[in-house]
């Protein structure tokens, strides 16, 4: 049997060496354009990333497949199958970065035959590495991680990101949600701009939920690692298994404390990754 630490080291190299490749290209003038929407942005440093990432991982692992969010924008098909997969954001938080908003990273998870088995997210601000191989344990910076055990959601902070939709229907669903965590009452709502530094928040214990519609399998196969190994759970909005391509998550530090939080939402429905992995349906 496989335990793909080798991997986990390969991994951990290339996202350092492409979270510095970030890091530098923050103090560059950057090449702006849009997708999506016009709120949807994409800047020359997130194709040279991926780029960087798919290339050097494919060269090590040639029998591997890739799923990265700009090659799906390209047109390549988004399809997670049962052969060792690698499932890439290169920039996380594209608008933070075009800011200069210091909440970016870089994320790579890996998948066999389905399951998730690795994560990687490299924070391209302050070099926090995060990493996670199943069954054995989350480490940020190298020190195990744990998740808040608190059950009490009148004691929680609670993460969420708004996406490229922004509609009048969407906004008020969204605002609804919002306002929901916010009269439960809890200590506060938190959007960071960066979905996988988020869930690494909930890995941590610096806050106990994450909830968020619209988001991509390249913004939580790793982070879905790191939270599960540091004690966490990681499912549906709707209260059922995490489905990666369904574009919805909630992630809590405890059983508890999710149900709560599905219990509150009312769902945004977008399009699923593998089938429409740029739509806004
Ligand atoms: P990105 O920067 O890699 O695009 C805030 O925008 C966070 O939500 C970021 O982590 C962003 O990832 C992610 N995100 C991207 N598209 C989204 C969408 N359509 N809905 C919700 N979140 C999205
Ligand atoms: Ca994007
Ligand atoms: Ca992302
Ligand atoms: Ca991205």
């Amino acid at each position: 049997m496989e335990d793909w630490s080798d991997c986990l080291d390969v991994a951990v190299q290339i996202a350092r060496r492409a979270g510095q490749v970030v890091q530098s290209a923050v103090k560059q003038e950057k090449q702006v354009s849009s997708k999506s929407t016009p709120t949807d942005l994409v800047t020359e440093a997130d194709h040279q990333v991926e780029e960087l990432i798919i290339s050097t991982l494919r060269e090590k692992y040639p029998s591997h497949r890739f799923i990265g969010e700009e090659s799906s924008a390209a047109g390549v098909k988004c399809e997670l199958t049962d052969a060792p997969t690698w499932i890439i954001d290169p920039i996380d938080g594209t608008c933070n970065f075009v800011h200069s908003f210091p909440m970016v990273a870089v994320s790579i998870g890996f998948a066999v035959r389905k399951e998730l088995e690795l994560g990687v997210i490299y924070h391209c601000f302050d070099g926090t590495l995060y990493t996670a191989r199943k069954g054995h344990g989350a480490f940020c910076n190298g020190v195990r991680l744990q998740v808040s055990k608190e059950k009490d959601v009148s004691k929680a902070l609670i993460l969420t990101e708004i996406g490229a939709k922004r509609d009048p229907a969407t906004l008020d669903i969204f605002l609804g949600n919002m306002k929901k965590m916010l009269s439960a009452p809890t200590h506060g709502v938190r959007i960071i701009g960066s979905s996988t530094l988020a869930l690494c928040h909930i890995a941590s214990g610096a806050a106990e939920a994450y909830y968020q519609y619209g988001l991509h399998c390249w913004d939580i196969a790793a982070a879905a690692v790191i939270i599960r190994e540091a004690g966490g759970c990681v499912i549906d909005t709707t209260g059922g298994p995490l489905d990666l391509m369904s574009r919805r998550v909630v992630a809590a530090g405890t059983r508890e404390i999710a149900d709560y939080v599905v219990k509150q939402l009312q769902p945004i429905n977008y399009g699923r990754d593998d089938t429409d992995p740029d739509g806004l349906a």
